[in-house]
């Protein structure tokens, strides 16, 4: 069975410059709900606690300290195939790689600062939303 639910942040640069309205039009039209929803913004620790999946490669430092610069916009978000679906309207984590149409093709600047995060899988979805939201604050 698939899942139903993912979990996104929009991230520090594409809050920066303004794009959180536009980017949640995007993933509204996808046709996904929003369950839950916030601004909030990571500690290092949390950042690196988050990413630690990635604590090996050679980009963790910077990614920790990229996610934990600003604020960030998280989201849990609901569709039949949530996950999958979600990762096609994301695009590429290289946005010089990511379709036309797509959420990074739109508005990511690089690899690493790529507008949005897309959790990639059923149990990684759960774990990522589960970090950021308690039970009541899931609609
Ligand atoms: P994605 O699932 O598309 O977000 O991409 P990955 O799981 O491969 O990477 C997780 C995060 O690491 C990306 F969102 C951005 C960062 N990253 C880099 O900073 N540099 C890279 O070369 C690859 C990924």
């Amino acid at each position: 069975m698939t899942g139903t639910r993912t979990y996104t942040m929009i991230k520090p640069e594409a809050v920066e410059k303004g794009l959180v309205g536009a980017i949640l039009a995007m993933i509204e039209n996808g046709g996904f709900r929003i369950v839950a929803l916030k601004k909030t913004q990571l500690s290092k620790a949390e950042a690196g606690k988050f990413y630690e999946v990635h604590a090996e490669r050679p980009f963790y430092g910077e990614l920790v300290d990229y996610m934990s610069s600003g604020p960030i916009v998280a989201a849990i978000l609901e569709k039949d195939n949530a996950v999958a679906d979600f990762r096609a309207l994301i695009g590429s984590t290289d946005p010089a790689e990511a379709a036309e149409g797509t959420i990074r093709k739109a508005f990511a600047e690089s690899k690493a600062k790529n507008a949005v995060h897309g959790s990639d899988s059923d149990e990684n979805a759960e774990i990522e939303g589960n970090f950021f939201f308690a039970g009541r604050e899931k609609y």
